[in-house]
C-alpha cells in the first residue's frame, strides 16, 4: 500500500513558527523543469521587451500565464497562505526579475525593509498579515548571489533601521543561503533585505505578492490572459482560483460573518467549502 506523504514539519507546525518569526521556509517546492522554464521567461521577456536593460518585470502572470500560472496556484503556498490570512488570498503582483552583477565593493550591501502594505507593529501580539510575499530564487544563495536576509520577530517589534544603517548588515539578522526552488514565505511586517550580487552572473528571483482580496492589487488583472483564467476557474467554480484574480464572489458574506467564532475557525470552515465546491 502506498504511504501518506507527511509534510515535514506540518503546517500546523509552520504557523505556529511562522507567528513566532515572521517568516518559514519551504524546501524544494519548484523542481529543475520548472526553474529553467522561469528562467527562459524572464530572458524571453527581456529579449522581446522594447527596453533590452530592463530587469524587473511585474504582470507576469499575464505576460506568460502559462509558465508563470503554477508558481501562484501552488496548492502547498496557497493552503499556507490560507492558514494566515483566511481564504481572502489575492495576487497582489508576481514579479520576477534578475538582479545584475555589481563591483565588489558592494558586497554585503543591504536594503532593509518591510513589505508592501505593511505597517509599523504597534504591539507584540502577532496580527495576521494583509499581505505576504512567496520569494524564490532560481539559483542557490551564496556570499557572491547575495542571501536574503532577516530579522526573525521584527514584524511584532516596533523597530525600525535608521536611514544610515540600513545599506548594511545588522546584529540581529538571520543570513539565510534559501536553494534554489525553495519558498520563503514573509508576514508583510518582517524586516528583510537581499543582499547584492557580486557573482558575475545573473541573480534571478520571482516574489509572487498575495494580499487580502478587498485590497486594491498591484499588477493588473484586466488583461485577457488573466481572464482567461478567472473564466475557466468560474466554469468549475474554483473560488480559491477566481479570488486569486480578485473575482471574490464570497467576500461580502464572510466579511460580515457577525465575527462570533474565532477567524481560524471560520477560515478552515470556509476554505474546506471552496474546495469541496469545485466541480469535476
Ligand atoms: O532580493 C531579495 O533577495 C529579497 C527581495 C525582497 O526583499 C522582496 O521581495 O521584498
Amino acid at each position: 500500500m502506498e504511504q501518506m506523504k507527511t509534510q515535514h514539519p506540518t503546517l500546523e507546525e509552520r504557523y505556529a513558527a511562522f507567528k513566532r518569526d515572521g517568516y518559514t521556509v519551504f524546501e524544494s517546492v519548484y523542481d529543475d523543469e520548472m526553474l529553467r522554464s522561469f528562467k527562459e521567461t524572464f530572458h524571453r521577456l527581456q529579449d522581446n521587451g522594447i527596453d533590452r536593460q530592463q530587469w524587473w518585470f511585474a504582470n507576469t502572470c499575464e505576460l506568460a500565464p502559462k509558465q508563470m500560472l503554477p508558481a501562484v496556484t501552488n496548492p502547498l503556498i496557497l493552503d499556507f497562505a490560507e492558514k494566515v490570512m483566511g481564504p481572502f488570498v489575492q495576487l497582489d503582483n508576481l514579479t520576477l526579475a534578475g538582479f545584475p552583477s555589481v563591483s565588489l565593493e558592494n558586497r554585503n550591501k543591504t536594503g532593509w525593509h518591510r513589505d508592501r502594505w505593511a505597517n509599523w507593529p504597534l504591539t507584540e501580539d502577532y496580527t495576521s498579515p494583509l499581505s505576504v510575499n512567496a520569494i524564490s530564487y532560481l539559483q542557490d544563495l551564496t556570499d557572491e548571489y547575495g542571501p536574503l536576509r532577516v530579522i526573525p520577530g521584527s514584524h511584532r517589534m516596533p523597530v525600525g533601521i535608521p536611514a544610515e544603517e540600513r545599506g548594511k548588515p545588522h546584529p540581529d539578522e538571520l543570513v539565510l543561503y534559501v536553494k534554489a526552488g525553495d519558498v520563503v514565505f514573509t508576514h508583510n511586517g518582517l524586516i528583510h533585505s537581499g543582499t547584492q550580487n557580486t557573482s558575475g552572473k545573473i541573480r534571478y528571483f520571482y516574489s509572487v505578492y498575495y494580499n487580502k482580496t478587498w485590497l486594491k492589487h498591484t499588477d493588473n488583472h484586466g488583461g485577457p490572459n488573466v481572464q482567461r483564467i478567472v473564466s475557466e476557474a468560474r466554469s468549475r467554480n474554483d473560488h480559491r482560483t477566481m479570488r486569486l484574480f480578485g473575482a471574490d464572489e464570497q467576500l461580502q458574506a464572510r466579511a460580515n460573518s457577525g465575527f462570533l467564532d474565532t477567524d481560524e475557525e471560520m477560515w478552515v470552515k470556509w476554505a474546506a467549502a471552496d474546495k469541496a465546491a469545485v466541480k469535476g
